[in-house]
């Protein structure tokens, strides 16, 4: 038996091939796994549990069919959709996990999260992380009417273009955007555990390194822009693969 590690999808009806392809992939191997692990970024945007959206409602009814079919659904928010809340998880049949969390994987201790935490150069998206995961925040954020959350996310993403369009002209795109070595680092020996699986940076690889004098492994999950993405692990190891 297999457990599926997925992010980063960013599903929104401007591709609506990706969505299928998900639909796919959830119909499809996801039935015969032990469990399916959603690391953040399933969705492009997320202003509200309350945001009637035709993706949100079939990506829903999706996760719902293969929660009921035995299969159980694990979701950690991502930076888009940090606001995805316990309604929709409820709609979804999905169970929502901190970031990060250590969960044991067929014997092993192994941590997984989204991966924006261990981007710690990026000083400015850290803060605005901050601002926006307090609660007061998001109270005082959720309280808005629906336009007014659709409109500020899309502001959200133009200034997130251009921070990152202003991070490539001087040079740091490569290394900001990416985790901090130091970070990943400290988070291996803080933590304990000997692999970290991850997205955000939407850079799909097995990173084998050495921390503390132990062989360690952090695998980052690849993006849906193109193509689907998909880790598969069992008894015997694990495999980064791409779908299509
Ligand atoms: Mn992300």
């Amino acid at each position: 038996m297999t457990t599926l590690f997925i992010s980063d999808l960013h599903l929104d009806a401007e591709r609506p091939q990706i969505t299928e392809l998900f639909g796919r992939f959830v119909r499809g191997e996801a039935r015969e796994a032990d469990a399916l692990y959603i690391l953040g970024d399933l969705f492009e945007a997320w202003v509200g549990d309350d945001d009637p959206s035709d993706t949100g409602a079939f990506v829903a009814s999706e996760l719902k069919a293969l929660g009921d079919s035995g299969v159980p659904v694990f979701f950690i928010r991502g930076n888009r959709d940090f606001l995805l809340g316990a309604d929709y998880a409820a709609r979804a049949g999905m169970r929502l996990l901190p970031d990060p969390s250590v969960i044991v994987l067929y014997g092993q201790p192994v941590l997984i999260g989204h991966g924006d935490l261990l981007c710690t150069d990026d000083v400015a998206y850290q803060q605005f992380r901050a601002q926006t995961r307090h609660p007061a925040w998001q109270a005082q954020f959720l309280a808005q009417p629906l336009a007014a959350r659709l409109a500020f996310a899309q502001q959200a993403r133009a200034a997130s273009k251009a921070h990152q369009a202003g991070l490539k002209d001087d040079g740091r795109m490569e290394t900001i955007t990416d985790v901090a070595p130091d970070t990943v680092a400290e988070t291996f020996a803080r933590y304990g555990i000997d692999t970290i699986i991850h997205g955000h940076t939407h850079r799909p690889a097995v990173h084998a390194l050495e921390v503390g004098g132990r062989s360690r492994t952090r695998i980052v999950l690849g993006d849906w822009y193109e193509q689907g993405s998909v880790l598969r692990v069992d008894r015997d190891g694990m495999q980064l693969q791409t779908l299509s």
